[in-house]
């Protein structure tokens, strides 16, 4: 019981007991009446009824205040409670999105930059969070499991290399993590990233049939989420007419990598949260 609501308490039963009080009091100075005046019989009958219908009306008064105690302490005391529990409904905190699309949160973010042939990559004051591909053309990015890094930040000359955490293991398409995706720089570029990864058996490299297709229109550029086309390859590779859904680092294939085919597109920016996404909706 709260120090508030003990108060309460106090004040209720120091009320019952002045009502008590008055009842007494009153019922006592009828009794007087009766006993010290018996020749005036009417009379005293008189007080005893004035002393009921007194009684009665101290009666209600205490039924109302009690009533009105109760109204006054249990919703306020309730209400702040509430308040303060859940600054904010549970539902509208967990939905709470960037004005970007993206969630809000942590995360790590890889920029995919669109370098022109006849300059060459920058490399240096890198903070491991990009990778240079050709402007227009085709680039490799090789997919490693471990914590999110760079490993080889050129894709202008050659394969480059990208490692992150396994992202579904059990491989029940609910992600352990996901990806979102936006296009930024000059508008009017294009990129499309496609998975793929190699069989094991027969050597034959399976890409995808779903592709991250990047265009930079005019205006802000929104994130989506793009986890069921980056974070797995889907292909029938059985060759039943079903498609299989293989979750990147999955061990039936191997050498999982990004294909990269770019159309002008000067930044491809991805951030990685620690949020779940669901690929089989
Ligand atoms: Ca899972
Ligand atoms: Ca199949």
């Amino acid at each position: 019981m709260n120090k508030q609501r003990k108060i309460y308490y106090r004040y209720l039963t120091r009320l019952s007991f002045y009502v008590c009080n008055i009842i007494t009091v009153k019922k006592a100075s009828a009794n007087l009446g009766q006993t010290g005046s018996p020749r005036f019989a009417p009379a005293s009958t008189q007080v005893a009824g004035e002393a009921g219908a007194v009684n009665l009306v101290l009666i209600l008064l205490a039924v109302a205040g009690v009533v009105i105690f109760i109204l006054l302490t249990q919703f306020p005391l309730q209400r702040q409670k509430e308040e303060t529990l859940y600054p904010k409904p549970p539902s509208q905190a967990a939905q709470t999105q960037t004005g970007s699309g993206a969630p809000s949160g942590a995360h790590y973010n890889l920029n995919i930059i669109g370098v022109p042939k006849n300059k060459t990559a920058d490399l240096t004051g890198s903070q491991g969070h990009r990778i240079f591909v050709p402007l227009e053309g085709n680039c490799k990015i090789n997919l490693s499991e471990g914590d999110f890094q760079v490993l080889d930040a050129n894709c202008t000359d050659g394969p480059s290399a990208f490692q992150l955490p396994n992202p579904d293991p059990d491989n029940d398409g609910i992600t352990e993590y996901s990806v979102y995706a936006r296009a930024l720089g000059k508008p009017g570029g294009k990129s499309t990233t496609t998975t793929c990864a190699t069989d094991p058996v027969t050597g034959e490299e399976w890409c995808s049939v779903y592709s991250m297709v990047l265009v930079r229109e005019k205006g802000k550029s929104s994130f989506t989420n793009v986890s069921k086309v980056l974070l797995y390859v889907y292909a029938d590779i059985n060759g039943d007419g079903t498609l299989e859904r293989y979750p990147l680092f999955d061990a039936a294939l191997q050498d999982y990598l990004w294909n990269y085919d770019n159309n002008g597109l000067k930044l491809a920016q991805l951030r990685f949260y620690q949020v779940s996404t669901n690929v089989n909706q």
